[in-house]
């Protein structure tokens, strides 16, 4: 027999002779077709839209929601149900409760199941599995355990030092910090604070790391202009020509990656402007080669450090004392010094 000695139904949605109006879709039908409302709200939980209408989704065919092994997913309209699977005779790993077959919980039952250096439970249906602890890494070949050594990563974890502990680490700071609650970053101390940090003649001036006592007093032949700046005044009849114009101390303190710009002071500015050059030697403190002078211009310098693995090198604290001498045309060249007081953490 051949297909067409039947009646057979047209499908009118297909052939375009059906006409639905916007906002309905085409349902074939026996001999007919009907124009269905399609439906603008979402569908219910446990529903999905199939062509515009809201069907009972089968979520045990999608995703089994139920535990597997022990339970059974029966789909109803709507939702869905676990049934426990009956017997008493429970796989491995599992244990009759009474009802049914429940998941034995190896972690609290056994507390000593994973008991490797850095290990813990992780429970899991039918079963458990050892993993490591935060801190500890599985090595790849023996997959036991292993301490991390989070100071010798590339990430930077403490401020100033680092100490690996078993399962974690410990930061710790630099002599005159000390540690933030973060337990990471450090703070200065401000040692100025204490009431017997410096002499009744001297004051005191904190600095990252550390602080300096600065005299009161200039030396001989200087008069005080200010905190740390002695300038020299000459009476009649005195010959301190040759001593330094000016004395200045500062207090500094750097990272060790640095570059040192000096705020020179506007009187020896107002003369080397005037006349030329000054020149910049250290006169001390330099003597491990450390530093290096670099003249920025006529009359500005800045020091920075000749070794490259500065860096690296333990904390350290030094004064440095360097002198400028301005040349001047046919006249006596005027020299100034600087007092640094570096500390470098
Ligand atoms: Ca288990
Ligand atoms: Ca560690
Ligand atoms: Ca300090």
């Amino acid at each position: 027999m051949q297909a067409q000695d039947f009646c057979r139904d047209v499908d009118e949605c297909a052939t375009g002779e059906a006409k639905c109006e916007e906002g309905t879709y085409c349902e074939n039908i026996l001999a007919s077709y009907q124009c269905v409302k399609k439906l603008k709200k979402q569908c219910p939980n446990g529903f999905m839209k199939v062509h515009g209408r809201c069907l009972d989704k089968n979520e045990c065919r999608t995703n089994n929601p139920c535990q597997p092994i022990i339970e059974q997913c029966v789909n109803t309209v709507g939702s869905y149900k676990c049934v426990r699977t009956g017997g008493k005779n429970c796989p491995k790993g599992y244990r009759y409760d009474g009802s049914g077959c429940t998941d034995k919980n190896e972690c609290i039952e056994n507390k000593n199941i994973c008991n490797g250096i850095g290990e813990r439970c992780i429970n899991i249906l039918g079963s458990y599995q050892c993993a490591c602890k935060y801190g500890f890494r599985a090595h790849p070949i023996t997959k036991q355990c292993e301490d991390v050594d989070e100071c010798s990563g590339k990430r930077r974890r403490c401020a100033h030092k680092c100490f690996n502990t078993i399962g974690g680490y410990q930061c710790a700071c630099n002599t005159g910090f000390i540690l933030h609650r973060n337990k990471v970053t450090c703070n200065d101390v401000n040692e100025c604070n204490r009431p017997d940090a410096c002499k009744n003649n001297e004051y005191c001036v904190n600095s990252k790391g550390t602080f300096v006592c600065l005299p009161k007093e200039c030396p001989k032949h200087y008069q005080l202009m200010g905190q740390g700046t002695c300038v020299r005044v000459c009476s009649d009849g005195q010959d301190c020509t040759d001593l330094p114009y000016l004395i200045r101390t500062f207090v500094r303190a750097r990272s060790k990656a640095f570059m040192l710009r000096l705020p020179i002071s506007i009187d020896v500015r107002k003369i080397s402007s005037a006349t030329g050059f000054v020149d910049f030697t250290f006169k001390q403190g330099n003597e491990k080669n450390l530093f290096k002078i670099r003249k920025l211009g006529k009359a500005r310098m800045m020091i920075t450090s000749t070794k490259p693995n500065f860096t690296h090198m333990d904390p350290f604290s030094v004064k440095l004392v360097v002198l400028g001498v301005i040349h001047r045309n046919q006249k006596v060249p005027v020299k100034f010094e600087y007092h640094l007081m570096l500390n470098f953490y």
